[in-house]
């Protein structure tokens, strides 16, 4: 049963696939630690598993094979290290091992409480002679003290009295997983994590492990606190096992909570101290007080962000994971990101995309403005790699940030559909300028928000040249990775204007609040560059085709063949996986929105006639076999009135990794696509946007619904919006009054407005 916080999902479903979804979805993460929910006693031999605890920002480097050493290639990747496991708990009745594979499972249930932050698992067991057992697992990683992942469980005798043990184990010998068949996780097996000491002190193991190239250390450590009496951890190689053992009596519940701590040298000198720190501070804690504080946490989240659905329940409890999965996933720190698996898997090994810019910070920016302050304070901790990895690349000057990356260093392999990806500088600058114009906070540019805008400014003019006096870009790509390395990509060619605008723009604010010598000192930033970066923005190229009165995606996309996604067999999406990149790059298709973004994010380049032609141009050529697409198409729908596409799109969007419908959701969730519910709702339906001229509503109603409502947070002031039947609600419900637009008209809301649903 599902319910408004609670996801609940069929977990007597014991296939080898079901298995590996449920590890991912019902994985509990804060932003630092991130625990994959596997079974704590296992499953039987020859099931996959991907039993996995990840730390956010924390990896070792692993060797790319390079073809051919071409200068420039990377060579070297970050990986995310699968770092220990403290899930592991067996549970013996007499003899008999539990395991949902053996014996009756007699009631099964498994659940996540998104206004509680928990995970759950009951489980009613008949042994293979008869005995019977309940079950109740919980686990939670804790958003007020990090480091910790707390897992309780507990076991009561239904119709015995007799021998029960408990095993608990700590292993700190882990490997990540790999699948040399699927370009999307790690295909080499490799040892990554070197043990360096093993210990136990006060009944607390604390596995000191140090990585094998990136010379990082992490420290993990378990305390098992059971009501079956005292147990002595024993250290056998790198882990620790404990095990309880007493006569249990009918109908008494036995109980253990396990403490698990993390700590590593990223965030601390010394991991080994600061997880003997750690483990005494939260062991000091009632645990009843630590979920009374994950609660809190939670019901400020909420009250801040939370998106409520009237009339669709299965869609709004879809639309509430997806929020909370941001949450868990975000780093909160400068060290870390927001991956594209956040931390529930290993696809895509942990590393951060334009994803986190484009996708997902939209979310913090109009919600919770300081994580998002932290996104752009991450992307300035690695900067100085973004201006290697433009020397390496080849420019002069500016900064051209990695593809993929964890510790700012370019993770991309194959470069045609990665470094190429020029865009993602520009979408660094875009949020950089998004959360200024939502909070104001003109500091944080002079601090540090300039100098990303300005330094990636500097290398949109060294990338591109004048062509019969327009400014044009060659050899890059889009968003669309089923086309790579073109010339005047619409998308980027507009997302370098606006960075180039906000370069002049910066420098302009920064100047007459007396706030732009110490970041133009510090880069040596000259009056003549505005002036050239003023000169490149006017003369940007746009391609327009006169024809078909479109926005071509770049100079060549109209002229190829168009491939024929009707006829093409449903076995053979993904097309990358089927296809030879070389022959799906003649091909007009697209895997994911490209200039379709570009009508959202830049909807003012165009009129609404061109949109329009353009959207359905490109709809018919888009498979979105990338996550990252069905959100945008919906949102421009949105935009066009086109009310039932928006909502089918919408509904893809929501329903993605609850549904798997990516086949793929086992490596872990698409984050990205979480933030894209959420512009779908807010910039979709709500038909929010946030400009230098303001912020801007025109909602509608889907049909099915009876209302919605969501908050965002402007220039200081808290404005709750509720959209129903027949009017939408503005309310300020703090802060100083503020001025928005509703469908066009300015208004001054310093209380409360009501106006006609449009
Ligand atoms: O960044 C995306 C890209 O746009 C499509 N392929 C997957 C990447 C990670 O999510």
């Amino acid at each position: 049963m599902n319910n408004k916080w609670i996801w609940e999902a069929d977990s007597l479903k014991l296939d080898n696939e079901s298995l590996l979804v449920n590890e991912t979805i019902f994985h509990n993460a804060n932003g630092y630690i991130g625990v994959r929910s596997n079974f704590e006693e296992g499953y039987p031999q020859g099931y996959d598993t991907i039993r996995g605890s990840y730390i956010n920002g924390f990896y070792d480097i692993a060797q790319m094979k390079q073809a051919e050493k071409l200068c420039g290639m990377v060579e070297e990747k970050q990986t995310m290290l699968n770092v220990a496991d403290g899930q592991t708990v067996r549970l013996f009745v007499g003899d008999e091992e539990f395991s949902m594979f053996t014996g009756t499972v007699l009631s099964s249930r498994r659940w996540l409480d998104m206004q509680a932050g928990y995970t759950a698992r009951s489980v009613v067991w008949r042994s293979p002679l008869g005995k019977e057992v309940e079950i109740l697992s919980r686990r939670m990683t804790s958003f007020t003290h990090l480091p910790l992942f707390l897992l309780e469980y507990r076991v009561t005798p239904r119709n015995f009295t007799g021998e029960v043990r408990l095993v608990s184990r700590h292993n700190g010998a882990v490997e990540n997983y790999c699948n040399p068949n699927d370009p999307r996780v790690a295909g080499e097996r490799f040892q990554h994590l070197i043990p360096r000491s093993a210990e136990i002190v006060d009944g607390v193991s604390y596995l000191l492990t140090e990585t094998a190239s990136s010379g990082l250390t992490v420290c993990t450590a378990v305390k098992n606190v059971c009501s079956l009496g005292e147990g002595q951890p024993v250290l056998e190689g790198h882990s620790a096992t404990v095990t309880f053992r007493a006569e249990a009596r009918e109908g008494e519940e036995i109980h253990l909570t396990k403490y698990m701590v993390f700590a590593d040298s990223i965030r601390s000198q010394n991991p080994l101290a600061q997880a003997r720190q750690e483990m005494a501070a939260v062991t000091a804690v009632p645990v009843t007080k630590l979920y009374e504080e994950q609660r809190a946490y939670l019901d400020a989240f909420w009250d801040t962000s939370a998106l409520e659905i009237d009339g669709d329940d299965d869609l709004a409890v879809a639309v509430r994971y997806n929020q909370y999965q941001l949450i868990q996933s975000v780093g909160k720190d400068p060290h870390s990101n927001i991956a594209a698996k956040g931390l529930s898997g290993e696809g895509y090994e942990g590393h951060y995309f334009w994803d986190t810019e484009m996708y997902m910070q939209p979310f913090f920016t109009l919600t919770n403005p300081e994580i998002s302050r932290n996104l752009v304070e991450y992307r300035y901790a690695i900067l100085d790699y973004a201006r290697e990895n433009a020397r390496i690349l080849g420019h002069t000057k500016g900064a051209a940030y990695p593809w993929r990356t964890i510790m700012g260093r370019e993770c991309s392999g194959y470069y045609p559909s990665g470094s190429a990806q020029y865009h993602i500088s520009g979408d660094i600058a875009y949020s950089t300028v998004a959360y200024y114009l939502a909070t104001g906070d003109l500091d944080f540019i002079a601090r540090k928000g300039g100098e990303i805008v300005f330094e990636t400014a500097r290398m949109w003019l060294d990338l591109g040249n004048y062509h019969d006096g327009r400014f044009e870009i060659h050899e890059v790509t889009g968003p669309d990775e089923y086309t790579c390395l073109v010339s005047n990509n619409y998308f980027t060619n507009l997302n370098a204007q606006y960075n180039l605008h906000w370069a002049v723009r910066f420098y302009e604010l920064l100047k007459e609040a007396g706030k732009l010598s110490p970041v133009a000192e510090k880069i040596g930033l000259q009056e003549e560059e505005i002036q050239q970066f003023r000169q490149a923005e006017k003369a940007m190229y746009l391609p327009y085709d006169e024809k078909l009165g479109i926005n071509p995606q770049d100079d060549s996309f109209l002229s190829k063949k168009v491939w024929d996604i009707a006829n093409t067999p449903k076995e053979k999406f993904p097309l990358l996986l089927h296809y030879h990149p070389m022959y799906l790059y003649r091909f007009q298709v697209c895997k994911q929105a490209d200039t379709v973004l570009a009508h959202f994010i830049f909807e003012d380049a165009q009129d609404m006639d061109t949109i329009a032609r353009s959207f359905a141009y490109y709809e018919k050529v888009t498979t979105h076999d990338s996550s990252l697409s069905t959100c945008i198409y919906s949102i421009v729908a949105s935009k066009l009135g086109l009310k039932d596409k928006a909502y089918a799109y919408f509904g893809d969007s929501a329903k993605l990794d609850l549904f798997n419908t990516h086949h793929n959701t086992k490596d872990g969730i698409h984050t990205a696509n979480m933030g894209g519910t959420y512009m779908a709702i807010v910039y979709g339906f709500g038909g929010f946007r946030l400009k230098e001229s303001g912020a801007w509503f025109a909602p509608s109603l889907p049909e099915s619904w009876e209302g919605y409502r969501f908050k965002l947070q402007y220039l200081g002031s808290r404005i709750r919006v509720e959209v129903k039947a027949q009017s939408v609600t503005f309310t300020l419900e703090n802060g100083n009054p503020v001025t928005i637009h509703v469908y066009g008209k300015e208004y001054t809301l310093a209380q409360s407005l009501r106006v006609p649903l449009a």
